[in-house]
C-alpha cells in the first residue's frame, strides 16, 4: 500500500523557505503520496489569497493528518500552524520527523520532546538522507510489528 505522508511547512508564519519545501516534497514523493504538495507552491503566499476559507483549510488538513501514516515537518521558520500540526500528530500516534536548518535555534518544545525525531541539516542532500533513514525505519518497524 502506498505510504501517505503529510508534509508541514510555514505559510502565514512566512514563506522564505518555500523553495526548500518544494525540493523536500519532490524528494519525499519518491517514497509515497505527499498529501500536502501545495505547501511548496509559489502561488501560496504568506498573505494567501486562494479563496478557500480558513475553516475549510482547517477541516481538510485535519482529515489529511488523520489519514497520513507519517508527518514530516520543516520547522526552520516558526509557524503556529506547523506547531499545532506536530502536537496533533503526536496525539494521533503518528511517527514524526522534524527537519531544520542547522543555522536556526529550535524551540525547546520540539527539541526537548522525546517523541519527535529531530534532525538538523546544512545541505538539501543531508535533509534527503534524514528523510530516507526515517522512512526506512518506519517501514522496518511496520514489518516487525506484523510478525508479532
Ligand atoms: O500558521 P501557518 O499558516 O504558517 O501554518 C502552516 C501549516 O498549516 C501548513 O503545514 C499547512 O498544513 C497548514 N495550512 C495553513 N494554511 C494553509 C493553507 N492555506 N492551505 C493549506 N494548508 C494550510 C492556503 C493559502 C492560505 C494562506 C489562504
Amino acid at each position: 500500500m502506498t505510504l501517505k505522508i503529510y508534509f508541514a511547512g510555514s505559510i502565514r508564519g512566512g514563506r522564505k523557505d518555500r523553495e526548500t519545501y518544494a525540493e523536500l516534497i519532490k524528494h519525499i514523493s519518491k517514497h509515497g503520496k505527499v498529501l500536502t504538495e501545495h505547501i511548496g507552491d509559489a502561488s501560496i503566499t504568506q498573505a494567501g489569497e486562494d479563496g478557500s476559507s480558513d475553516n475549510y483549510i482547517y477541516n481538510r488538513d485535519m482529515n489529511w493528518l488523520e489519514e497520513a501514516d507519517v508527518l514530516i515537518a520543516e520547522v526552520s521558520t516558526p509557524s503556529l500552524g506547523v506547531g499545532y500540526e506536530i502536537a496533533k500528530a503526536e496525539t494521533l500516534g503518528k511517527k514524526i520527523l522534524c527537519l531544520y536548518n542547522s543555522t536556526k535555534n529550535l524551540s525547546a518544545m520540539l527539541n526537548g520532546n522525546p517523541h519527535l525525531r529531530i534532525e538538523s541539516y546544512k545541505t538539501l542532500d543531508e535533509a534527503f538522507s534524514h528523510i530516507d533513514n526515517f522512512l526506512s525505519r518506519y517501514h522496518s518497524r511496520k514489518i516487525n510489528q506484523k510478525l508479532y
